[in-house]
């Protein structure tokens, strides 16, 4: 999994970066991608090690890349993006002085990912239209016509400033569409980036943008962040106290991302290590033992499977939560949810 932040000029995107891989250079290099691996901080699996007395806990990671511009240059390296983090500037431009101008900024670089969008459809039509005419067979024929009325129905929604995030598809249209991979098409978290005069109109801008399909919000003070995090401990509770500030911090901006993704995490945990796995949510317990490994899939029995939040209210005491029943046996069709604690039981 992969998320790209791109964004406008000045924007706030190399301070991000630097807030994400905790890195304290003041910006990339001029033109320069960069790349952090994040984990995904998840406090039930540090306390599930702590009960089982874990050697190893492992947490989940999603990489990071930094791309320095949004330019048809750079289109190309952001269209394999599983989400796209957008920081939009609320705060003066430190060069020219201009003042924040977000939604002209989150319609620009729309218009940026549709116009490469409407340009892939262009040339696919175009394909099509060749395929037809040398004279496909008629199954051949009724397929092209099929993605070629898909393909018309997206034109025309881009054209008119719609993203493809924003276009209402069925499953199969979906499916169809992931072969595009549609730059208008990949999630996207607003980051809108202010400082202490413009924290009301993000807050707002928030709420606004929060209603719109494939996409998601957080207002966030980027560069105080950042100074705060480069602080030892004991000053930046100092400071946080002083100026009753409430940073949000990398980790709950992480979790945002990692949520827009649609991934969710189950739990396992023995004394060798405590461990949080990702996958899709509405993943099957067959499948979720394949994340773990394949024999386990290939030899599936059963996943013994209790959420966190109840063996915690058993203080983690799995013979009394079978008394009480709240441990489950559960076959292989059972989709599973987040914070599942799960012990599988396998053949090999
Ligand atoms: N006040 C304020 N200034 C910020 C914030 N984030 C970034 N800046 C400032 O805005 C300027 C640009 O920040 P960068 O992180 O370099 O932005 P960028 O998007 O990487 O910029 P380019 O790479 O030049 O396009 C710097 O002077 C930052 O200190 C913020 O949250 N608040
Ligand atoms: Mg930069």
């Amino acid at each position: 999994m992969i998320a790209r932040i791109v964004g406008l000029r000045r924007c706030g995107k190399s301070t991000l970066f630097n807030l994400l891989s905790g890195r304290e250079e003041t910006g990339g290099r001029f033109g320069e991608k960069r790349l952090t691996v994040c984990r995904i901080a998840d406090k039930r699996v540090s306390q599930l090690a702590e009960v089982y007395s874990s050697q190893k806990t492992t947490f989940p990671e999603i990489k990071i890349e930094e791309i320095p511009e949004l330019s048809s240059r750079m289109l190309p390296d952001i269209k394999d993006a599983d989400a796209l983090i957008v920081p939009v500037r609320l705060f003066d431009d430190p060069v020219t002085r201009e003042k924040p101008s977000p939604k002209k900024d989150i319609k620009e670089i729309d218009s940026e990912l549709i116009l490469n969008d409407v340009k892939a459809i262009e040339t696919r039509l175009g394909t099509i239209e060749r395929y037809i005419k040398k004279g496909a067979s008629t199954q051949e024929r009724e397929e092209l016509e099929r993605e070629r009325a898909l393909l018309t129905r997206l034109e025309g929604s881009l054209e008119s400033g719609i993203p493809v995030r924003q276009i209402p598809l069925d499953k199969k249209e979906v499916e169809k569409t992931r072969n595009y991979s549609f730059a208008s098409g990949i999630p996207i978290l607003y980051l809108l980036n202010h400082n202490d005069d413009y924290k009301e109109t993000a807050e707002a801008l928030a709420d606004r943008l929060s209603s719109l399909a494939g996409t998601d919000t957080l207002p966030m003070n980027v560069k105080l962040e950042l100074e705060l995090a480069s602080l030892p401990d004991d000053e930046r509770r100092e400071l946080i106290d002083e100026f009753e500030l409430e940073p949000v911090g990398a980790d709950f901006l992480i979790k945002k991302v990692y949520n827009l993704l649609g991934l969710i995490s189950f739990l396992t945990a023995n004394e060798h290590e405590a461990r949080a796995w990702t996958v899709k949510a509405g993943t099957d317990a067959l499948h979720a033992a394949g994340t773990v490994h394949k024999d386990i899939q290939k030899g599936f029995i059963r996943a013994e499977v209790i959420s966190f939040n109840e063996l915690a209210s058993v203080n983690f005491d799995t013979n009394l939560a079978k008394k009480k029943g709240l441990l489950r046996l559960e076959g292989k069709d059972y989709i599973v949810k987040d914070g599942d604690v799960i012990l599988f039981r396998f053949n090999v």
